[in-house]
Parts: structure tokens; sequence; C-alpha cells
């Protein structure tokens, strides 16, 4: 393998979350933009002021904004311009949805790339290659043979140069149809493999079975064992909020897939104001302003910089 020179302190930052025991909210990107807004967002609930800690990557959102299906198909080339446009967009670590990581080797080479573009870690998932999104009902759900994927988990820490790149296994039991005892079981493996953490799916309108399984996990770790931090993606069971989730064993929460909807859905009913209406003055309602872009993407700052210098 070729010498790397080490990343960057951001890359680190998630690793440092987890173990100083500090839940994360982790919110979807797609783009540059969408990174901003993400990076930027802060509220101020009871007093104490409210930020996503990190950004995911996602597989669905990242396909959908090519046009094309979340199964694996993009050129992983193409995403890395894509991630690399998003890290650099923020300060805030970013984990980054590598789907089943494809064969140990390229998982390797995968992993290397994304710690010298420096993400936070990668997520892979137990199916098999090419996997199919797994909110869809409709989809066959193939789960990939427990050692292989546990010698894919291996090969990809190997290939890390630091400790700070997270290796993140994800469970697919729930959405294949597997019971509780198997999935359980494979976290435990998973965990003994190297992960350094495990994330739960389940597309259930209910929150219990990831509850369930958070302490049956926990429970079920061997003594002289660390429990490794757990994640979950509630797009289905939403009702739960990520604080409940922290006080039920999780220590990360992922938003994955909501600012491209949140997109999409403005995009479609502006493009159809526009036609409806003739005119554009409806649709303003459903759109940021000229000037929002303006700052958002740092052009009223260039320009005042610009006027600064030539009023010297
Ligand atoms: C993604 O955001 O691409 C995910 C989560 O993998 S899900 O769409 O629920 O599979
Ligand atoms: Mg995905």
């Amino acid at each position: 393998m070729h010498r790397l020179l080490p990343p960057p302190r951001q890359a680190a930052a998630l690793r440092a979350m987890l173990n100083s025991g500090h839940s994360v909210r982790v919110v979807e990107s797609h783009s540059a933009i969408s990174c901003m807004v993400a990076s930027r967002a802060s509220v101020n609930v009871c007093g104490t002021q409210r930020e996503f800690d990190a950004i995911w990557v996602s597989s669905l959102t990242s396909s959908a904004v090519r046009g094309i299906p979340d199964m694996e198909m993009y050129l992983f080339e193409s995403r890395m311009e894509t991630i690399r446009e998003i890290i650099d967009a923020t300060d805030k670590p970013v984990l980054v949805d590598g789907d089943t990581g494809g064969e140990a080797g390229a998982f390797e080479y995968l992993c290397r790339r994304l710690e010298r573009a420096s993400a936070g870690g990668v997520v892979i998932e137990d199916k098999r290659f090419p996997k199919r999104n797994s909110l869809s009902g409709e989809s066959a759900q193939e789960l990939e043979d427990i050692e292989v994927f546990s010698r894919k988990i291996k090969r990809g820490k190997a290939a890390c140069q630091t400790e700070d790149f997270l290796v993140v296994a994800r469970l697919e039991g729930f959405i294949a149809g597997a019971g509780i005892d198997e999935v359980v079981r494979r976290a435990l493996h998973y965990s003994e493999a190297g992960a350094d953490a495990i994330l739960v799916h389940s597309r259930q309108r209910s929150p219990e079975q990831v509850l369930e399984f958070a302490s049956r996990y926990r429970a079920a770790v061997p003594e002289g064992a660390v429990a490794k931090p757990l994640f979950c993606i509630p797009t289905t069971y939403n009702s739960i909020s990520a604080e409940q989730l922290f006080e039920n064993g999780f220590s990360g929460v992922i938003h994955a897939n909501h600012l491209l909807r949140a997109a999409h859905r403005a995009m479609r009913d502006v493009a159809a104001s526009l036609l409806t209406e003739d005119r554009s003055m409806e649709a303003d309602a459903f759109c940021s302003t000229i000037t929002d872009l303006f700052e958002e993407t740092g052009y009223t700052a260039a320009i005042e910089r610009n006027q600064r210098e030539i009023s010297v």
C-alpha cells in the first residue's frame, strides 16, 4: 500500500465524541449547499443551543441527485467528488454510507480513500452486493454470510492509517426478516471483528424492535468486552425523539434523507406553480431568496471584502 499522509483533525471528531460519551445527532447531506444548511442549523431549545454533530452522506440521496435508483449503481469516483465537496463545506465530521462496501479488496480501497479525504467513518451493511434500499418493502433483501462480512470489517480496519476513522457495521437482519437472536448474534460477531460502532436498521413504524435490540445487545456483550456505540436511522419510527433514543442506549441518531426529500417536494411544487400561474410570483413563497443563496455560499462576504479593499 502507498504511504499516505494522515488526515486533518476534523476526521477525528466523531470518534472523539463517541469516546467521550457525547450522543450525536446526524443529518443527511447530498451536496455542498445542503451540507452548509445542515452545518449552520442551530436552534435554542429551553436555553440550550442544539446543532447537528455530524453529516451523513446517504447512498439513497447521493443516488437520487444523480437520477439513479439506490442499488449500488453509481461509479464510486463520481460519488467521491460529492463526498469531497461535502467535507470541504463543513467543520463537522462526515459519516459515509458505503452500502455493502463491495468485496473485501474494494472495501480496503474505500476505507483508505475516505480516510485520506478526511471522512470521519464509513458504514457498511451486511447484505449481499448489489444491495437494495432497506425501506423498500418490495425488494428481496439477502443477508451476507456472517463470516464473509466479519472478514470485510477486519480488512477495512487493517487498511486504515489511524484509529480515528470509524468502520461501522450496519445490521440489516430486521430488514431481511431475521429474528432478534440472529441480529444480536451478528452484532456480537461484528463487534468482535473490530467494528467501531453498530448501526441497527429497521423499517417498522414503532421503535420497539430497535429498543429491544439495544437492551439485548448490551446484555449479551461478554465480560471483559465493551459494548460498541449504537446508531439507528428512525425514518419510519419517527415519533420517538433523538433524546429518547439516547436515553435508551443509542449514541447516534441519523436523519438519513430529509434534506433531499424537502428540496424535492419544494421543487415539484414550484415547477407546478410556475406552469399553473404562468409566472413566478406565487412560487416565491416556496423559495429561498437570491440573497439567501448569496449569503449561504459566501458571495455576499466575498463582495464585501472586495469593496473594503477598493475603499482603502
Ligand atoms: C441511506 O440513507 O442511503 C440509507 C438509509 O442507507 S435507508 O435509506 O433507510 O436504507
Ligand atoms: Mg444507503
